[in-house]
């Protein structure tokens, strides 16, 4: 939709609280036809986006409160201690917010970046709109003077827009970076670096390759609520594609793999059965014992990271992590390209 960024300008100057960046339907299309493209893949995959309608959108915050889940609080302490710091290298600035969910964590940096300011210009993006109306709620009782516009679309949505808001920081917390595979993190990079001006920087929160027990124990919490999240994409299907899936015959599986370093979580099906996508008219068998790969969350080594970010046009200015470096955020900021570079240096000789 060409006409977005102009919509989101308008929406920002009359105070919005929310601009959806997709059109009503859109949506079902995208889910049906995703679920079809999975399903007819050998071995069969589900897009992990799927999984945050409200009922997901709310038991991952469940998950956030998991003892054994553990990236949330890091991540949070991390915020809490080091906000003056990450704000004393960019200075005062716009923050954008990529998957923002309830926008929980991101409040130490609001804190941080609205204090001495009249007005703090935050801009979360989630494709849960119940999310993002609780978010509006929790921020503006907390901090009057945050000026709120959220967009109701995939991160993408906001990429367009970006480029009026600089100076800005790009906030991608919990690691949802590492639910990426390879060409999408290699798409994401490229698109992030194409929209983001140089001079503007970006916070990424990435959780980093550990013991396995501990990784495993993280996605099989012992009171079942990562299960119950798995288990809601095909009670979301039932629910919106008519699948007929019969949700006590699936199990929840999160197991990690050592290759590949990512855990592998699939939705496990102990029966064969028969899944129905009603607006596309299709019918999927699958078989008993299948499992169906609904997520996967890489954890990184910031070393190779790093470099894998500078070739992407980023300069890891600063690395935050906890005492037992399980968990880090890192301060990039966008670096002009030789490309860019030596563009301007060819306009200013003449
Ligand atoms: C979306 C990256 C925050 O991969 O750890 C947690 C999603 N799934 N438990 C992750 C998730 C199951 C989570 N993030």
């Amino acid at each position: 939709m060409s006409d977005f960024p102009k919509r989101f300008r308008k929406a920002v100057a009359s105070g919005q609280v929310l601009v959806k960046a997709r059109q009503a339907g859109d949506n079902l299309a995208t889910f049906a036809r995703s679920v079809a493209a999975g399903l007819s893949d050998e071995p069969k995959w589900l897009h992990c986006r799927f999984l945050y309608d409200a009922q997901g959108s709310r038991l991952f915050e469940l998950i956030t409160h998991q003892p054994e889940y553990y990236p949330t609080q890091i991540e949070a302490s991390i915020l809490a201690s080091r906000s003056e710091e990450i704000r004393e290298i960019t200075g005062p600035r716009t923050l954008v917010e990529l998957g923002s969910g309830y926008s929980v964590k991101t409040e130490h940096l609001l804190a941080t970046y609205s204090r001495g300011v009249s007005a703090l210009r935050y801009i979360p993006v989630d494709v849960s709109e119940s999310a993002l109306l609780e978010a509006h709620s929790s921020v503006s009782l907390n901090f009057p003077q945050v000026e709120f516009t959220g967009i109701n679309g995939a991160y993408a949505s906001a990429f367009p827009v970006l480029r009026q808001l600089s100076p800005q920081m790009v906030i991608f917390l919990g690691s949802t970076i590492g639910n990426f595979n390879e060409a999408e993190t290699t798409a994401f990079w490229q698109s992030v670096a194409g929209h983001l001006p140089a001079g503007d920087f970006f916070l990424l929160g990435v959780d980093l390759v550990k013991d396995v027990d501990v990784l495993e124990a993280a996605y099989n919490d012992a009171a079942g609520i990562t299960a119950q999240f798995t288990k809601n994409y095909a009670t979301r299907m039932n629910r919106e594609l008519g699948s007929q899936i019969d949700v006590s015959k699936v199990e929840h599986v999160a197991i990690w793999n050592p290759d590949l370093e990512r855990m592998e979580i699939s939705l496990h099906f102990s029966t064969a059965q028969h899944i129905y996508i009603e607006p596309l008219n299709l019918t999927f068998k699958v078989d008993s014992g299948e499992h169906v790969l609904i997520e996967i969350s890489r954890k990184f080594r910031i070393s190779k990271l790093a470099a894998e970010l500078r070739r992407f046009g980023f300069d890891v200015r600063r690395i935050l992590t906890d005492k037992k470096e399980w968990f880090a955020l890192l301060l990039l900021e966008r670096i002009a390209d030789a490309v860019t570079t030596r563009a301007l240096s060819a306009l200013t000789a003449k």
